[in-house]
């Protein structure tokens, strides 16, 4: 009997599951005013974000449960699942409780849970290498090992316009958070060791935030390999990052697209995260 496989992510990375049949993901939600915002393809992001800027009461995230973990895995054999950073956020601890009851039940599976101490377009790039891995033909174990090693080799960069809603989940220093908020102001920066926020820079405005993440990307060893730009409303500065790539490496795969819920309300509008491989 052929051995069912299955990829699973949770919804920070933005895939599709619906575009992905072999691909589940177990959503994050997003509450505020009494309403919950499930991260999935059923969310208008424009209403909700324009929801939470006339609200000024607290918001809130939740990670996905045990039980949505375990929906995910469905009766699969082998499963890779790729979960967003433990350092801010119960999604990882989530999803091993998950696998331990998991294979209580199923003593032959195998399953393999990555903390990517990353999020959003980084963890997409591991998700989009887990499906191509899973497919070539390797052992269960050296395909975890190929993603251990393929998660040394990408990085996570952004440049975020507000930091309010990290700040109220207390997900980031008042120190850092005061550093944006005026107008024009943005951070730079990038996914620490632990899988926290970290700050590089503070630029006045989006041209100089472009430059900042061009000279990151160089300094990261950036050399024509894969890039993903996921943006919350601000298609036009992603799009100049993509063509400024283009230009130094013309055959670089670049993607571009709209953030889900989850990276929507912590990036917030105009924000920008950009997945390298390096
Ligand atoms: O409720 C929860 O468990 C979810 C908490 C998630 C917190 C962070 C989400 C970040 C999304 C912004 C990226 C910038 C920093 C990432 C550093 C690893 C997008």
């Amino acid at each position: 009997m052929e051995l069912k496989i299955k990829i699973v992510s949770d919804s920070s990375c933005d895939i599709s599951a619906a575009a992905n049949t072999d691909i589940s993901i177990a959503p994050l939600t997003i509450s505020a005013d009494g309403r919950d915002y499930i991260d999935n393809e059923s969310t208008n992001i424009h209403e909700m974000l324009d929801n939470l800027a006339r609200y000024n009461g607290r918001s809130f995230s939740a990670c996905p449960n045990v039980e949505m973990w375990l929906n995910s895995f469905g009766d699969a054999d082998i499963i890779y699942c790729i979960a967003m950073t433990s350092g801010l956020s119960g999604t990882y601890n989530s999803a091993c409780a998950a696998r331990d009851l998991y294979m209580q039940k199923n003593p032959e599976a195998k399953v393999f849970v990555l903390d990517t101490l990353s999020t959003g377009p980084e963890q997409r790039l591991i998700v989009e290498k887990a499906k191509e891995l899973s497919v070539s033909g390797l052992e269960f174990e050296d395909v975890c090992q190929e993603l251990e090693n393929y998660k040394n080799k990408t990085r996570l960069f952004f440049s975020l316009a507000s930091l309010h809603n990290f700040a109220q989940n207390g997900r980031v220093s008042k120190l850092v958070a005061s550093a944006v908020g005026m107008l024009s102001m943005r951070i730079v920066g990038t996914a620490s060791r632990e899988g926290t926020l970290e700050m590089v820079s503070k630029c006045r405005g989006e041209l100089k935030a472009k430059s900042a993440l061009l000279e990151l990307f160089k300094e990261a060893g950036y050399n024509g390999g894969r890039i993903n730009l996921c943006h919350v409303e601000n298609e036009k500065f992603a799009q100049e990052i993509k063509a400024e790539i283009l230009t130094s490496y013309p055959d670089a795969d670049v993607s571009v697209y709209p953030a889900g819920a989850l990276c929507s309300y912590y990036a917030e509008r105009g924000g920008l995260l950009v997945g390298i491989e390096c």
